[in-house]
């Protein structure tokens, strides 16, 4: 594809890219600038946005993308003794995904720097905010010297977007939103690098996930994205790698907000699920052997069960929700196991209408279900209910009898229909035996790092 001289006329920039030529670094940065200034029509910025989505865009074209919409806001900034400490993890989301909450106090407590920005949920998958804003007291707004201050006390902190970081992703978002141009690779990996990018981290992992809970079905899909964002978040000078990971069954055994908090503390004290732990540990490792803190995936994955079990990961969790508004007593309860979240005031245990062994518990009506429950939203800045959620008595591999209460479903208003368990029952699928395997299915990593292919050591 030819390059021609730089444009300073977004028609002619947005005719090039129907017509399928590449974009200059200059003509990329004049629309970006044009986004962020607001000197551009919506309109034009649409145009540009299906452009993309049919035509799609070299790498070098999606690394320019990338690279100006990094520098369309602040950039953060950390003192020089957290060089080649700052770590994140990015997941495109899954159900009763709640390794962020316990990700970050692990990192921190293996000496890392966590300065994890995350989003609140839409559609069906839940947002990290929302689940720690089920914690009375936790303000996910912090300024970029509040953030500096408790990475400095703490070691991480999970915050919400500022209006100032990555203003271009906002407005862009936005238009892809509402001109169905979501699903295009460049402008997704353009969107999560560039906000990884403004915090200026060492190292990233991504956890791309698959299956029918997950925005990718198929595993081919999510390996495309996943090389996609590794490879731009390299050539932005970030150390990044990503984990496939399977999303076919909930995510340990709560979904819902409140409920995921009280799950994540189990974790903390090193006693909760096997598959969230073993997430957790695996995507820890990664970090921690990217960012030199453990000398091969094998001491890394030790370290982080270490700092699960010895309690230093649930006393960085603790210090952050009181860095992050929490009360100390409210933070000190919790993390003792206190009642210190609302419960839903109905609860309802479904039974199981045959014996056998769990062989599969679909996540995508479960959490449909829990959405029309409350604890989702369809637009931007709807209220949730905390409490809503589902617990789950049985999981995959567990034996099961005719008439055993498998699920415990937490509701208020609007109360549970008779469809809503039907689909519930019908999430559950038993039979003689349940199929085994690791959650994390491979690891992407650039050629530099030793290519596609290490995975979690068993
Ligand atoms: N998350 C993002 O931050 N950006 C995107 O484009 C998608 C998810 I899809």
């Amino acid at each position: 594809m030819c390059t021609s001289q730089p444009h300073a006329n977004v028609p002619e920039i947005i005719g090039k890219k129907r017509d399928k030529m590449d974009l200059s670094a200059e003509e990329i940065g004049y629309f970006v600038q044009g986004v962020t200034k607001q000197t551009i029509q919506e309109s034009q910025i649409g145009a540009m946005l299906m452009a993309i989505r049919l035509q799609g865009m070299t790498k070098e074209e999606t690394m320019n993308l990338t690279k100006e919409m990094k520098n369309s806001g602040n950039v953060l900034q950390w003192p020089k003794d957290f060089s080649g400490l700052v770590v994140d993890k990015h997941s495109t989301g899954g159900v009763g995904d709640k390794v962020s909450l316990i990700l970050a106090p692990a990192l921190a407590a293996c000496g890392c720097k966590v300065p994890m920005i995350s989003g609140r949920g839409l559609g069906h998958t839940g947002g990290t905010l929302d689940k720690l804003e089920s914690i009375p007291g936790f303000n996910i707004t912090q300024s970029p010297e509040q953030m500096k201050d408790i990475l400095k006390t703490v070691g991480c902190c999970i915050v919400g977007q500022t209006a100032d970081l990555v203003p271009a992703d906002k407005k862009l978002y936005a238009i892809r939103d509402v001109t169905s141009t979501v699903d295009s690779l460049p402008l997704i990996a353009a969107s999560i690098i560039s906000k990884k990018g403004a915090e200026s981290l060492n190292a990233l992992i991504l956890d791309v996930k698959y299956g029918e809970g997950a925005l990718y079905k198929e595993i081919h899909g999510a390996r495309e994205l996943a090389q996609y964002l590794v490879d731009v978040g390299n050539h932005l000078g970030i150390q990044t790698a990503a984990a496939l990971s399977r999303m076919d069954n909930p995510i340990g055994r709560c979904v819902g907000n409140s409920l995921e908090v009280i799950e994540s503390i189990e974790c903390l004290k090193g006693k909760g699920p096997k598959d969230l732990e073993e997430l957790v540990s695996c995507l820890g490792s990664h970090l921690l052997h990217m960012c030199r803190k453990a000398e091969s995936l094998k001491a890394g994955e030790k370290a982080i069960k270490d700092v699960l079990k010895d309690g230093s990961a649930l006393a960085k969790f603790q210090a952050m929700l009181v860095a992050q508004g929490v009360t100390t007593d409210k933070a000190k309860d919790l993390c003792q196991g206190k009642e210190v979240l609302t419960r839903a005031k109905k609860q309802e245990e479904l039974k199981a209408q045959a014996g056998g062994v769990v062989q599969a518990i679909h996540s995508l009506p479960v959490a449909e279900v829990l959405h029309e429950l409350g604890a989702g939203r369809n637009q931007p800045d709807e209220p949730i209910n905390w409490s809503v959620g589902i617990e789950l008595l049985k999981t995959v591999g567990d034996k099961i009898n005719k008439g055993d209460p498998w699920i415990r479903i937490h509701f208020e208003n609007p109360p549970l229909s008779e469809k809503q368990m039907s689909l519930l029952q019908k999430s559950l699928v038993i039979g003689e035996k349940a199929q085994e395997g690791p959650l994390v299915t491979e690891i992407i990593q650039t050629q530099s790092q030793g290519g596609k292919g290490h995975s979690c050591p068993p």
